[in-house]
């Protein structure tokens, strides 16, 4: 055996060891039972000639501030598509307006952990109190909902698969509001936890939805799943001849949910929940020239969060 082989040998037995353990399931934030809702963007959509993707971070019902980034990215809505990463709802001045414009663009979007509060509320059906400002908490905007904007927002889907080919992102492309867990196939990712992990224990691959702790980046769910990316596409022929490929896709994931680390633009992840509703920007990431092409653009925010909670 040669050195380089040896050496090469060496990488991939450590590869498998520390980089695809295992994983039975998740165990932290699975509060519920219900199977993940995973959703295909429609070919059509897709970025080809002048069509562009336009993500968008974590809206928080702060429309003005949406239609101004729109403007900024100088989106056509005959050509564009928006994909929201969910949390368009609660904390900012105008959720409805928020859900309305979405809805009259025929936007995507996947579910957050503030939709999962607002559908169940107003699936209920039964708040009594009168709200003067739909705006104020998640029972008056539940309250508020049209039969038609429920319907919308109980539309998304947990985890939107955007496609395989879109140059500009390694692998393939997926949109989920907190994250996915490496090493687990997309039907077998916990609705919970795709909706609110921060954080992912590297040996045991459980989840947590408080945020790693200062200085412990490797704790980070991003960070490990760059790492099993990695090792996903050193080991591809092997996990081809094992018949793995199909389990756990080798993917870039297009989230939001963490406002506090702000925009994230790594080898496999984009995070772009950059704190619209309180005083940061909005953020949206432009897909253009048949996916080889990213841009990101944004717009400043008020602290909207003072300013309901003043009202
Ligand atoms: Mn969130």
């Amino acid at each position: 055996m040669t050195p380089l082989a040896a050496v090469l040998l060496g990488c991939m037995a450590g590869a498998t060891a520390v980089a695809l353990p295992a994983v039975s399931s998740p165990r932290i934030l699975q509060r519920t039972t219900e199977t993940v809702r995973i959703e295909q963007l429609d070919e059509s959509l897709l970025p080809t000639g002048d069509r562009r993707l336009i993500f968008i971070g974590d809206i928080h019902g702060c429309k003005d501030k949406l239609l101004e980034l729109l403007d900024d990215a100088e989106y056509n809505q005959e050509t564009d598509h928006i994909v929201a990463v969910g949390d368009i709802v609660n904390k900012g001045p105008d959720t409805l307006g928020v859900i309305d414009y979405l809805m009259s663009q025929n936007a995507s979007s996947v579910r957050g952990n503030h939709e999962e509060r607002i559908v169940p509320l107003a699936e209920a059906a039964n708040i009594t109190e009168a709200y003067d400002n739909p705006n104020s908490s998640p029972e008056a905007i539940a309250q508020a909902l049209s039969p038609a904007q429920l319907s919308y927002l109980q539309s998304f889907p947990h985890i939107l698969r955007i496609g395989t080919n879109l140059p500009t992102f390694r692998g393939e492309t997926i949109v989920a509001h907190a994250g996915l867990v490496p090493g687990l196939a997309l039907e077998a990712q916990v609705p919970d936890s795709v909706m609110n992990m921060r954080a992912l224990d590297t040996q045991t691959l459980e989840v947590s939805n408080a945020r790693a702790e200062a200085g412990s980046l490797e704790n980070h769910w991003f960070v490990v799943w760059d790492e099993h990316q990695f090792w996903y596409s050193l080991t591809s022929w092997v996990r081809k001849l094992l018949g793995k490929d199909k389990a756990a896709p080798r993917a870039t994931v297009i989230y939001g949910h963490d406002s506090r680390l702000g925009l994230q633009l790594g080898s496999y992840h984009r995070g772009l929940d950059t704190r619209c509703s309180a005083g940061g920007y909005l953020t949206a990431l432009v897909v253009s020239d048949g996916g080889a092409k990213e841009a990101i653009v944004t717009v400043d925010c008020p602290n909207y969060e003072e300013q309901v909670a003043e009202s």
